[in-house]
């Protein structure tokens, strides 16, 4: 529709065009939500991301049957690893690295199982996925193009993680010239402290870098 719809949030109400606003999951990957995934295997609890499931489901279903525009991302490399910089790959001093074989296949390695999106939120033919190598959304890929040709000026914002590749993507959307709604029941970290503080700084200063709201307060507007 080209009507705009408002959605209370903060720090104040946030307006958009349906047809000129897009739902960006990010890494709804395999590897940071399944109990026996990567992020498990390192030790966290993976309970803190997958409460965003069901509410991203209702979102997502939603936004579906509106008709309106999905895009996935997933944070993954090469199989040779050549964009994978030396940096990012020894980070961490742990046992094990990007590349190597982890629970469900090379951990975060393009077409292995563990790269893959979660089943419940699995995307339909249709809907771009943006397979990225950095924590943004907008590194070394063509989601601006692809947002520019499908006229989207305004993003909601889900996925995992809350302060690391959904601030990134927020941060560089908002550099870009995007309006960005940040979903708190639809982000999760692994640390509570980064959650509240990724959320606080999205909103502070007036919106500095866009809205915080609820899935509900975006259903209700959509019915
Ligand atoms: C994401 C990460 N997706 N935390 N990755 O946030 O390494």
């Amino acid at each position: 529709s080209n009507k705009t719809l408002t959605v209370t949030a903060e720090p104040y109400s946030f307006e958009f065009i349906p047809n000129q606003c897009a739902l960006l999951i990010i890494d709804m990957q395999r590897d940071f939500l399944e109990p026996d995934g990567f992020g498990a295997m390192l030790g966290n609890d993976v309970g803190q991301l997958r409460r965003t499931l069901g509410p991203n489901q209702k979102l997502l279903a939603a936004w579906r049957t509106c008709g309106l525009q999905v895009i996935h991302t997933r944070e993954g490399h090469r199989s040779d690893l050549s964009d994978l910089p030396l940096t990012k790959k020894i980070r961490g001093r742990g046992k094990m690295c990007i590349g190597d074989v982890g629970p469900m296949g090379r951990i975060l390695v393009r077409g292995e199982p563990g790269h893959d999106i979660v089943p419940e939120l699995y995307p339909l033919p249709g809907e771009p996925i943006i397979d990225k190598c950095g924590k943004g959304a907008f590194y070394a890929t063509d989601l601006d193009a692809i947002l520019t040709n499908y006229n989207i000026k305004q993003l909601i914002v889900t996925g995992v993680t809350t302060e690391v590749c959904v601030s990134t993507t927020v941060r560089e959307a908002n550099d870009r010239g995007y309006e960005c709604l940040v979903l708190e029941d639809c982000v999760g970290s692994y640390f509570e402290k980064f959650q509240v503080a990724a959320l606080d700084m999205i909103k502070a200063q007036g919106g500095i870098f866009g809205w915080v709201s609820q899935s509900d307060k975006v259903l209700d507007v959509l019915k």
